[in-house]
């Protein structure tokens, strides 16, 4: 059963439990291209658990002409490759929900963009020989906890065509360094474009299955439903969104903003999991602008984009919202689903001009 509470009722300490160890990206951080590790949003489910590099070993197997065993050696001398990836949790924004899921509370932070190195999935998987019949590829983490009173491995899942993508990794580093304990040490997988839970963190796993993976992070979480009885859509790529750079100076208790009149540069990031980004408009109370849209910086990273306020005194909303070239474009409604996943509501921000 999903909890949910009346917002009125304020956070639970359960909530705060999981905010206290998963923090956020400051908003702030989105100034650097590369979010610098140690700022890089945080999401585990369970425990951190302890990892020894030299006894690690990935196991690739199930479906497969020949299992594969690699140690950590053997998957740092496979071809490498380096790819910027921005992630998002699936969850980032269910805070704001009404009534709210009991689960990590995110507002808006739950993002970063790493450049990440490590070797593509599909030379490991193409070694070991997936047979024919496959069709999920299943990644198993080495932490183990209890969710909805199920004991369990982390696990998740990625059908067969995914999973051979070429930009699809088995990193072993973040940023240019080795992976820190938190975000996977000592591999994990990146899969570009998709929510965050797909990249499974302290990876020891790799089958191939004929069956459709009916894990819990599968069938029980990461679904789009409306109720407990409705099975919903499943979560996979990451819906298109834009974030600001709050501008002025905050509030220490309220973060509310305050600007000087006049000239405001207003920047940001935007990002979509399934195309590129469209465009970018700036909200000043109710009337929309276009923003400038900066270089991109890979397929499967953020894109900058900025513009000028021209800021007249009293109290103002600043939003932003971006679409995609497919034409999806961020709701400006707060829409509702049973576990506040899959969020892309445009990002509001109340700014008093002086
Ligand atoms: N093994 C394992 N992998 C995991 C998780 C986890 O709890 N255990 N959390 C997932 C979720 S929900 C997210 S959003 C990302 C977060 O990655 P990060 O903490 O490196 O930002 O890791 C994913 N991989
Ligand atoms: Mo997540």
């Amino acid at each position: 059963m999903t909890e949910l509470i009346d917002p009125a009722d304020g956070i639970t300490y359960d909530e705060l439990a999981l905010a206290t160890r998963n923090r956020g990206m400051p908003l702030e951080g989105m100034r650097y291209d590369i979010t610098p590790a140690g700022m890089h949003y945080l999401l585990v489910h369970w425990d951190i658990p302890a990892m020894d590099a030299s006894a690690w070993r990935l196991q690739v197997g199930g479906n497969v002409r020949a299992a594969v065993e690699l140690t950590l050696d053997e998957l740092r001398a496979r071809p490498a490759r380096t790819i910027p990836v921005t992630m998002e949790c699936a969850g980032n924004g269910r805070a704001r929900l009404d009534p709210r899921p009991v689960s990590q509370p995110w507002l808006l932070e739950a993002i970063g963009t790493a450049e990440w190195t490590g070797t593509p999935l599909n030379g490991i998987l193409n070694d070991a020989g997936v047979e024919p019949g496959t069709v999920d590829i299943v990644f198993t983490g080495a932490d183990r906890g209890i969710q909805g009173d199920v004991e369990q491995d982390y696990q998740r899942a990625l059908p067969l065509e995914e999973a051979m993508r070429d930009e699809v990794l088995l990193v072993y580093e973040m940023n240019g360094r080795a992976l820190e304990p938190q975000h996977g040490f000592p591999v994990r997988l990146i899969v570009p474009g998709w929510y965050g839970m797909t990249s499974v963190k302290w990876l020891t796993r790799i089958d191939a299955v004929t069956e459709e993976f009916a894990g819990y992070q599968h069938t029980h979480s990461y679904r789009l439903s409306q109720n407990e009885e409705e099975l919903g859509e499943p979560v996979t790529r990451i819906r298109v969104r834009a974030l600001m750079i709050p501008p002025g100076i905050p509030d220490f208790m309220t973060r509310k903003r305050f600007v000087e009149r006049g000239t405001v540069p207003i920047e940001g990031r935007a990002w979509c999991g399934t195309s590129g980004i469209a465009r970018v408009e700036v909200g000043v109370d109710d009337d929309w602008f276009d923003a400038t849209l900066a270089k991109p910086m890979g397929a499967w990273a953020w894109r900058g984009w900025s513009c000028d306020w021209d800021a007249t005194p009293g109290e103002h909303l600043l939003r932003c919202r971006a679409t995609d070239e497919e034409g999806n474009q961020q709701p400006l409604e707060q829409p509702w689903n049973l576990h506040g996943m899959a969020n892309n509501l445009a990002q509001e921000v109340h700014v008093t001009v002086r």
